[in-house]
């Protein structure tokens, strides 16, 4: 039940038709503007889409992960600009908190962050540390009651409109994980800067950015849990979101299919739909297979953490194969619309672009097989 009462089916069914009735048909304006126009944030925000993960005593809807998964299968029948608006908010800008941050932290900070009055961002990556977050340079040295915090973090999703940004920074000179601890830092604290987002290959309507910090000083009442536990509470913060962007590119390819299937029962070659010819069937199939062994992993894995066990192997695995899957599914359903697949108008070419970067955040293809390896050889099998 949501706290208006409403069911999670009718919520899901409100989510599918925000979806179609407006964010479909405002795909390509999100291209060509780069940007998610604010009325369609509106909705998102109204229907308690930044808060759905967030604990109802906060303000949120505190769905769980299976739950979440589902709303992720929805949202993926769209650009996924529009998810990313209230992605950071659901997950790695407030898992953080949720994991970490002490009463006032959570009583201060979750219910904005709940009804998407502020927008959050998770700050790791540096020129020197991304796929090892070991590495982070970003120094944050105590003074008095506070940190003094330098460094550069890079990348950084929605940097350009958040106002509090969890960031991992090296407190002390202890080897690799063990210097790394957590700060929310927000983004009026003087010393913080962000920089001009990037020119990128797709996700139009999603920005990334620099972030800057020049002797910002941090209070100390807002150190995430304790001083070199930033990179436990990271790795647990992308444990979770790996899970979550799984189930988002179980969507987009459910979407790339039915719009391949559409396509190809209209166009006509040789005299007969395409859907007839056998090759295109043998892609159809793929697409299918894979996806719904996707899904069924995703949703596995959802139950399982929501009945507590540790799926550390299992969020990587369906990361894995579900960022790998959507980017086949692309690349088979711009085959499938051949010329049109190609050329802008029907938007296969943008969702190509848009799946490319799933195999590379929140952990690349090749870090998630390092985690599924490592954790098989820990379990024995
Ligand atoms: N949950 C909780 N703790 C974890 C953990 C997890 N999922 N993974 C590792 N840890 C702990 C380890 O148990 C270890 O603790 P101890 O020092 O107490 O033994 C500590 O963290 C260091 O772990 P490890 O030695 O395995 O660290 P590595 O530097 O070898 O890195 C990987 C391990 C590769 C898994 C990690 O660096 C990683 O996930 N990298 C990718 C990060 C990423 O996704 N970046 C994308 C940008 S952010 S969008």
């Amino acid at each position: 039940m949501t706290p208006s009462g409403e069911t999670f089916d009718i919520f899901l069914e409100r989510v599918r038709n925000l979806v179609t009735d407006w964010l479909r048909p405002a795909e390509a304006q999100v291209e060509e503007q780069d940007e998610v126009p604010e009325h369609l944030v509106d909705r998102m925000r109204n229907l308690g889409l930044f808060g759905l993960s967030i604990p109802t005593e906060y303000g949120g809807l505190d769905f769980n992960m299976e739950q979440e998964a589902r709303i992720l299968f929805e949202m993926g029948r769209t650009s996924p600009s529009f998810r990313a608006t209230f992605g950071t908010n659901v997950g790695i800008g407030s898992q953080g908190i949720i994991l970490a941050g002490t009463d006032q932290q959570k009583a201060y900070w979750l219910p904005k962050i709940a009804c998407g009055e502020i927008l959050t961002s998770f700050a790791l990556t540096e020129a020197e540390a991304g796929s090892d977050p070991g590495n982070v340079q970003t120094r944050a040295v105590r003074e008095g009651d506070g940190y003094r915090l330098n460094g550069t973090k890079i990348y950084i999703t929605n940097a350009d409109k958040a106002e509090l940004f969890t960031v991992m920074a090296r407190t002390s000179d202890a080897p690799g994980a063990r210097g790394i601890s957590a700060f929310l830092v927000p983004r009026d604290l003087p010393g913080v800067r962000v920089g001009m987002p990037e020119k990128k290959m797709g996700q139009r309507g999603t920005a990334i950015a620099d972030i800057h910090f020049e002797d910002a000083l941090v209070p100390a009442a807002n150190l995430l849990g304790e001083e070199g536990q930033g990179f436990k509470i990271a790795m647990r913060i992308l444990d979770r979101s790996r899970l979550h962007i799984a189930a988002l590119c179980v969507g987009i390819s459910e979407r790339l299919i039915a719009d391949s299937v559409a396509h190809a029962a209209n166009r006509h070659q040789f005299g007969k739909p395409l859907a007839e010819h056998q090759m295109i069937q043998a892609m159809i199939a793929d697409c299918k297979t894979e996806t719904l062994a996707a899904r069924a992993l995703v949703l596995e894995t959802a139950r399982q953490r929501d009945a507590g066990t540790d799926v550390t192997l299992e969020s990587s695995a369906a990361k894995l194969f579900a960022s790998e899957m959507v980017g086949r599914v692309a690349d088979r359903a711009v085959q499938i619309y051949g010329g049109a697949g190609y050329v802008a108008g029907p938007g296969i070419e943008r969702f190509y672009r848009d799946v490319r970067p799933l195999r590379i955040y929140e952990g690349t293809s090749q870090i998630q097989q390092i985690v599924i390896a490592r954790e098989t050889v820990k379990r024995g099998g």
